[in-house]
């Protein structure tokens, strides 16, 4: 048989760029509780949630270890399933139409869109996501082709020094994109639901696309706060939303909780895998 000699060097490189938690493979190896609150990071926080609040509406979407397996497949690159940057556009009529299914991202400048993708595409360190600690970084609409499968979409934020952006490029996608099977709306979980993104959900459900929540830097504060902004954000999204997926996400991409999970949902609702086993989808 014949056997390829990996250069060392390469390895290392390999090994340097994907974080320790990037593989579902690797996430399940932990201790069981802290396997739990990184792959459903709600699992976490439910110890400190008052009885009489109902879960249910944070468990919505609980697929299996192998269901995220499959979804996991969907975010390594190969020959057969590329993964690479698409283009990037500063208006409406520069992107191009493409056939397969899009997710966006958007959310108020430096909540942590780009910083998210780049966690999602992990497996696949070539792909080139850029994030910064300035405010207003993302200056165009990226696109990024996941095979035939899917196409990710990182927008500019709005808020601080970006608000002609976002009228100007986001506005006009959500609105006139045909493709756009969901969009994911972006709260900084440490200062929970701005005036800014208030505006933005209800543009959301202006549109009636179909959006979910996301609650992002779930690393950077105390389990009270975090519990404290994630039930009053859950209290809008029960009473004035109709569009919006009735289960927020909890994401650190610094940490990896929620990424293997919101993989398993971007490649449920884009139509690329089957669940098999999942209390609800
Ligand atoms: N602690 C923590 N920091 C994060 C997380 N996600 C992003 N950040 C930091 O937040 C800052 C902004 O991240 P970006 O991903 O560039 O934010 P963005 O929403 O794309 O910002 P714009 O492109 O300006 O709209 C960076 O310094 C990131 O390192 C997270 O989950 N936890
Ligand atoms: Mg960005």
């Amino acid at each position: 048989m014949l056997r390829v000699q990996r250069c060392p060097w390469l390895l290392l490189f390999t090994r340097r760029s994907v974080h320790k938690l990037a593989s579902l493979q690797k996430a399940s190896s932990l201790p069981p509780r802290k396997m739990q609150s990184t792959l459903y990071p709600f699992s976490g926080l439910e110890p400190y949630l008052d009885r009489s609040v109902d879960r249910m509406q944070f468990k919505l979407f609980q697929p299996s270890l192998e269901d995220m397996m499959e979804a996991e497949k969907l975010f390594c690159s190969s020959a057969a399933h590329k993964i690479d940057f698409f283009v990037s556009a500063g208006r409406m009529e520069h992107i191009p139409a493409l056939k397969p299914p899009e997710v966006c991202f958007i959310g108020r400048s430096n909540v942590g869109k780009s910083s998210l993708i780049k966690a999602l595409f992990s497996l696949t360190p070539e792909v080139e996501v850029r994030v910064s600690k300035t405010p207003g970084h993302t200056k165009t609409m990226n696109f990024f082709r996941v095979g035939k499968a899917f196409t990710v979409v990182d927008m500019p934020g709005y808020g601080h020094r970006a608000p002609r952006d976002f009228v100007e490029m986001v506005e006009p996608y959500l609105y006139a994109r045909k493709n756009l099977v969901r969009t994911f709306l972006l709260v900084d979980g440490s200062v929970g639901l701005q005036q800014a993104d208030r505006i933005s959900l209800e543009m959301c459900e202006e549109i009636r696309c179909p959006y979910a929540m996301v609650v992002t830097k779930i690393d950077k504060c105390g389990s009270g706060a975090l519990l404290t902004n994630l039930l009053k954000l859950q209290e809008v999204v029960q009473t004035q939303t109709n569009s919006c997926f009735p289960q927020p996400f909890l994401i650190s991409s610094v940490n990896y909780w929620g990424i293997h999970l919101l993989r398993c949902f971007v490649a449920h609702v884009t139509g690329s895998i089957v669940l098999k086993n999942t209390s609800q989808s």
